[in-house]
């Protein structure tokens, strides 16, 4: 009777853990993305995220493309201010998780594209050239 007690208690203690781990998460992934949209307009934020398919609004930043290193999916881009990551303009490298985003870009190109922070590394997640 105990025992078995004891095993149904650990059993719905570590479904709760799960249960509030997914809710951190979800918390920190929200709030960022809404504090760097609310400084533009509140009024486009519906907009703009339907516009992207909802995943994240986009903070577009603009950029010149120095170097691309297919390989090893990576992009240098002198860049302007990315207001996201509260960076300051500078040329940097940045990680690309999928190279075919490389194939629309050439060295020299102004570009306009989004960069966030996932595991540490910067990476840029979409990238336009632009007019
Ligand atoms: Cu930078």
């Amino acid at each position: 009777m105990n025992t078995r007690h004891l095993i149904i208690q650990s059993i719905f203690a570590s479904a709760l853990s799960v249960a509030a781990l997914t809710a951190t998460a979800a918390d920190h992934m929200a709030p960022g993305k809404g504090a760097a949209m609310a400084p533009t307009s509140s009024q486009a934020t519906p907009t703009a995220a339907s516009a992207a398919g909802g995943a994240s609004a986009a903070v577009m930043a603009d950029g010149v493309i120095r170097k691309i290193d297919k390989d090893n999916k990576k992009v240098t881009i002198k860049h302007g201010e990315i207001a996201n990551l509260q960076m300051p303009g500078m040329t940097m490298v940045f990680q690309v998780r999928n190279a075919a985003l490389l194939d629309k870009i050439q060295v020299g190109d102004k570009v306009k594209f989004h960069a966030e922070k996932q595991e540490g590394a910067i990476v840029v997640t979409d990238v336009q050239t632009a007019p």
